[in-house]
């Protein structure tokens, strides 16, 4: 298990969406897209010690999202975007993978939090 902290947070505005990348004070805004069969981008490389937001967004079902190197999961609903924060302390790979069967292709559906040595 990582060093990780894990904060869910409250609902997302829709206008926000179109902020492909934002800074906010110290935390960087990363935002994912979730449809069938993907996460994008599927690899998102996070500092040690950086504070990152994290936006998932589905956009044609109700994916999921797992993270079982943090022991959460989340249920992406189109509309209400899914937000946490990641605050790594140590360098490995973070998996996740979605685990709402969403149709052929479904096994590929996952992607990589990789947290790169300062
Ligand atoms: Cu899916």
């Amino acid at each position: 298990m990582l060093g990780i902290g894990v904060l869910a947070a409250g609902a997302w505005s829709l206008g926000s969406l179109v902020q492909a990348q934002a800074q906010t004070g110290t935390i960087r805004t990363v935002e994912i897209v979730a449809r069938r069969f993907s996460f994008e981008p599927a690899q998102v490389a996070i500092k040690v010690g950086e504070r990152v937001q994290v936006v998932v967004q589905a956009v044609d079902f109700v994916h999921g999202m797992n993270i079982p190197d943090l022991g959460k999961r989340y249920d992406l609903v189109p509309g209400q975007p899914t937000r946490f924060e990641l605050h790594p302390s140590a360098p490995g790979n973070i998996d996740f993978l979605c685990d709402n069967f969403c149709g052929e292709g479904h096994e590929k559906m996952h992607g990589r939090f990789v947290i790169t040595p300062v």
